[in-house]
């Protein structure tokens, strides 16, 4: 499947981004990097792309922005769904749900910056 224009907007020691970084690679998707300086200047594209939250991580994917770490992962999940690449999420409801368990365990209980 081509993958089109994929840029992350991140932050290196962010775990919110390298969620999105490690989904990127497990699906083997080439993608642009840039890094934001989230405690000093953010740059427009990341105002313009998150005006919500003004946070990384950001996918922007042909030009339209996706916000939101796990919203990101289920989404790159959803796009590049085929045979030859692991899929992210159970499609069993239950083990869904577990797994959004502890993700959310991790979201909430977990140090990040
Ligand atoms: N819930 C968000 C959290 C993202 C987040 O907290 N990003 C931090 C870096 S780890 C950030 O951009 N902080 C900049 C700020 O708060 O202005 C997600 O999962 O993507």
């Amino acid at each position: 499947m081509s993958e089109g224009e994929v840029v992350v907007l991140n932050f290196w020691p962010s775990m919110f981004g390298a969620r999105v970084i490690m989904a990127l690679e497990e699906k083997g998707v080439k993608f642009e990097y840039k890094e934001e300086d989230v405690f000093g200047q953010k740059t427009d594209l990341l105002l313009q792309s998150n005006p919500v939250h003004k946070k990384i991580p950001v996918l922007i994917h042909n030009g339209k922005p996706v916000c939101e770490s796990n919203i990101i992962v289920e989404y790159i999940d959803e796009v590049w769904k085929d045979d030859k690449t692991p899929s992210l999420l159970p499609s069993d409801p239950y083990h869904k749900a577990q797994s959004r368990f502890w993700t959310d365990f991790i979201d909430k209980k977990t140090f990040f910056i």
